[in-house]
């Protein structure tokens, strides 16, 4: 993703100038990978910015520090507000939110306990994540031959920093063969998610997705899409899914909150369905922009406004 420099950066209860936001080298979390990190999207609606789903969104930040023994120095609430003063003062309509909890200087050994947790947010315009032409056109995927990190080894319910090093592989591997995002399968070979976005596999009209058992993030735009394919009277049927069933799909769709809704229209070259688009996908990507963008009615109290004199 592109950074765009924004004015001000959230560190540990300050707001410091963009380039001042640094840390030290020997920083536990450069060498060992010791941070948990959260990504949230804000919109800009006829009401201001609103930030999508912030509170599950820092419950899950809780969550996954929690899994690996840190203590926050914050409240969700403070981290929140927070949040939302960030938006403020950085002047941003829209924005891709990316707030770190991270074990600083302390000791230089693996041993995280006793080194100090520090916390930082940082908001900046983003753009599409799989590029603008993608999420109309839709992406070409390959299922990485790197197997998603099995249950007792990484827990892939905490949003880790380290977890991300097996994304990087499966990325390198799939972009290196000209594919546009890679489909990890967990460890006993059933679909886990992409690199970064949960999936979902549209058969007879109705809508498959792996569970957590699969070893996938509990994505937060998954949700919302259950949610919402439920209310359009569609099937959700969350199970083990077979390599397989990737090749025999109608239709496939990536989530997260950076991918938003993208459509797949290759898994290693073969076609899914006709190779185009399908009619799900597009009801439920219409469905999640209007909601996440306030044209609809936020019947699930999703949208958690910036109070702000830019309207
Ligand atoms: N799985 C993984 C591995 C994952 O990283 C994400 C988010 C998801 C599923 C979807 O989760 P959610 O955003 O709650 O719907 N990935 C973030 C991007 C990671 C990156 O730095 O790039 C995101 O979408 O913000």
């Amino acid at each position: 993703m592109p950074i765009k420099e924004a004015k001000f950066i959230w560190m540990n209860g300050e707001f410091v100038n963009w380039w001042d936001a640094k840390i030290h080298i020997l920083s536990h979390i450069i060498h060992y990978g010791s941070g948990v990190f959260e990504g949230i999207r804000c919109y800009k609606t006829d009401k201001g910015p609103e930030i999508f789903r912030l509170k599950d969104h820092l419950f899950r930040l809780k969550n996954s520090a929690k899994i690996y023994r840190m203590e926050i120095p914050f409240t969700v609430e403070e981290l929140r507000e927070a949040t939302k003063e960030l938006i403020r003062r950085n002047n941003l309509e829209s924005a891709y939110i990316r707030p770190i909890v991270y074990r600083g200087y302390g000791t230089i050994a693996p041993n995280p306990l006793g080194v100090p947790v520090e916390a930082s947010i940082i908001a900046f315009e983003l753009g599409r994540y799989l590029g603008d032409e993608n999420i109309k056109n839709g992406i070409s995927v390959m299922v990485t031959s790197w197997r998603k990190f099995a249950p007792d080894t990484l827990p892939a319910m905490a949003k880790a920093s380290g977890n991300y090093l097996n994304s990087q592989l499966a990325l390198m591997e799939v972009i290196t063969y000209g594919f546009n995002e890679a489909i990890l399968l967990d460890y006993f070979g059933y679909i886990s998610e992409g690199s970064g976005e949960n999936i979902f596999l549209v058969k007879n009209e109705i809508l498959f997705t792996p569970p957590l058992s699969s070893s996938i993030l509990e994505g937060i735009t998954r949700d919302s899409i259950i949610k919402l394919a439920k209310e359009l009277g569609i099937e959700v049927r969350v199970e083990f899914l077979p390599r397989e069933a990737l090749y025999i799909a109608d239709e496939i769709f990536l989530v997260g909150t950076a991918a938003e809704v993208t459509p797949v229209i290759s898994v290693d070259k073969i076609p899914v369905g006709d190779g185009k688009i399908g009619k799900i996908t597009r009801l439920l990507q219409e469905k999640y922009s209007n909601i996440v963008e306030g044209k609809e009615e936020d019947k699930y109290g999703w949208l958690d406004y910036v109070i702000c004199d830019k309207i």
